[in-house]
């Protein structure tokens, strides 16, 4: 049966025409302890989801439906190491590189913890020996600046979780990304570096993704101009990558190599070998630390009832905006700087994942699926965009995530910094209206203007502080949010088939930009190719 077929969908549609008008303000009088009352925690994390356009009916409506979607059987199915990604015949068991408890995970009757921990001592080791500065360049040096080198999940993890904490790493390191094909991003990421100085990780599941591998030859040459010989590569390049043959292809000794397995997700792959740059740079205590963090989102998504399970209640009300109200996009609006790249990393997790238009059987959807993600950190965010979100046309439900403590205590920079996030959550659910503003004496004709709908939707969630424990919650609850999502649309969140057309039209077109040919079968690309062809 299709999920429009459902009965309980067929009940959230007709319960839809009775609550789609409420008005916050009129629930929040209503309760006087609505605030409280919807409300969660989650190990370090705390979620008020009050201030959405929701009563206590819709929420078990929406919890009713996730139940009739089988979200128990198939989350069971993930962390049991069944092969849900069927259209690559793949376990889905992210959940293994963080399971921090004796417990054993099988896939294809294997347990693959003893691999896990492996890997793991041998990360710890060279990231001691990299920070011990042990770790010595082709000149004796030690070695102070890391390059990752990869693109999608084998960079935007490991940029997001290094920036958001950089307050807990090793300064006398420079830790670097280069992820583009464009020599831009090689040019001024390597420009003040000292070769002799420098290690690069080539990060790439496959070892065969044409970004990455350009900038590895690049960064090969680069060395090698500087007066390195070959025999010195092995001293300043790793791999991280599931391809053991391919990574020799290209000239690094497996023994510099550190593995990952093919039931790792890319966009899923922080937590393995591909958070090697992290480890680098926080240290091996504090990256267990992150590791516990998300175990422990794990474990709550796993045993909580599902009406108090934070990824699920974030999942539903996602699906009760996006299905139902018609909303398009969903915002994520850090108030904590060190969390900018946040948005960026699940705009590529929600929107790779759940961006797809047909079932797990390959039947066209019959409604909408993932959203847009997008999103800025706050206060920045407040003098850009949120005027849309305040007085436009369109529903953007947002998350609006801070910290209890700050990192860095300077003056009342903290106290500013959350009455703005509060500020801000209750102007979009109360606004202001015309009354208030005749009251308050403004002109007649700027009444309209200055009126404030009101009634847009957020969640607030706070973390105590943001540490690496937290943060591994806060990731895992958001990879859980969009798997939830997934399995209500029944669609294949951990394949991406949708990245393939445009690699292989690059491919083609590369060809004919070596050649400077301008013929192709379309003569919008004739015409752009003629522009390169002189
Ligand atoms: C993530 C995607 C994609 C992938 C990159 C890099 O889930 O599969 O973003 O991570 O295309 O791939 P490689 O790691 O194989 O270079």
């Amino acid at each position: 049966m299709t999920l429009t077929d459902l009965p309980e969908w067929h009940d959230l549609e007709n319960h839809f025409t009775t609550v789609q008008n409420l008005q916050l303000r009129d629930l929040f009088a209503n309760d006087p302890d609505r605030g409280s009352r919807l409300s969660l925690q989650a190990g370090d994390l705390y979620l008020d989801f009050s201030k959405n356009r929701v009563t206590d009916e819709t929420l078990a409506k929406l919890i009713a439906l996730a139940k009739a979607c089988g979200i128990e059987s198939t989350r069971d199915a993930m962390f049991a190491g069944v092969k849900i990604n069927t259209t690559e015949q793949r376990a889905v068991l992210h959940t293994a590189l963080r399971n921090t408890s004796d417990q054993p995970v099988y896939t294809d009757g294997i347990d693959v913890m003893s691999e896990i921990h492996t890997e793991l001592k041998k990360m710890s080791e060279f990231s001691d020996n990299i920070r011990d500065k042990k770790l010595l360049g082709f000149d004796g040096r030690p070695i102070k600046n890391v390059v990752n080198i990869g693109i999608g999940g084998s960079d935007l993890g490991p940029v997001m979780v290094t920036e958001a904490l950089k307050y807990y790493s090793d300064r006398s390191l420079q830790i670097r990304f280069i992820s583009n094909i464009d020599a831009n991003n090689f040019a001024e990421v390597t420009r003040d570096l000292d070769p002799a100085e420098s290690l690069f990780i080539i990060a790439s599941k496959t070892f065969t993704t044409d970004e990455t591998m350009t900038n590895a030859l690049t960064a090969r040459e680069w060395l090698l101009a500087s007066g390195a010989v070959d025999t010195d590569i092995a001293k300043h390049f790793v791999a991280l990558s599931t391809n053991t043959e391919k990574v020799t292809e290209f000239g690094i000794d497996s023994a510099n190599m550190f593995v990952f397995w093919h039931w790792v997700g890319g966009r899923y792959s922080l937590t393995s070998a591909i958070g090697l740059s992290i480890m680098i740079a926080i240290g091996p205590e504090h990256f267990k630390e992150l590791l516990e963090g998300f175990y422990d989102m794990d474990q709550h998504f796993k045993t909580a009832p599902l009406e108090n399970n934070m990824p699920v209640i974030l999942a539903m009300l996602g699906v009760w905006y996006g299905n139902f109200f018609g909303a398009e996009t969903e915002a994520i609006l850090p108030y904590d700087q060190y969390l900018h790249r946040f948005p960026a990393y699940f705009q590529q997790g929600n929107m790779e994942s759940n961006g797809k238009s047909v079932t797990k059987s390959g039947e066209p959807v019959r409604y909408k699926t993932g959203p847009v993600v997008w999103g800025e950190p706050g206060t920045n965010g407040q003098h850009a965009f949120y005027q849309l979100l305040h007085q436009g046309t369109h529903l953007i439900p947002a998350d609006f995530i801070g910290t209890i403590e700050p990192l860095n205590n300077i003056g009342e920079h903290h106290q500013k910094l959350t009455a703005n996030l509060l500020a801000q959550t209750k102007a979009l659910a109360f606004g202001k209206t015309a009354l208030e503003l005749e009251a308050e004496g403004v002109s007649s004709e700027l009444i309209a203007h200055k009126t404030f709908t009101g009634n847009r939707p957020t969640n607030t969630i706070l973390m105590t502080k943001l540490t690496p424990h937290s943060l591994g919650q806060l990731i895992a609850l958001y990879e859980h949010k969009i798997f939830v999502q997934g399995v209500i649309w029944d669609i294949n969140s951990f394949d991406q088939w949708g990245v393939e057309l445009g690699k292989v039209l690059a491919t083609d077109i590369y060809q004919k930009l070596k050649e400077r040919g301008s013929d192709a079968d379309d003569s919008s690309t004739a015409n752009l190719l003629k522009r390169f062809s002189s």
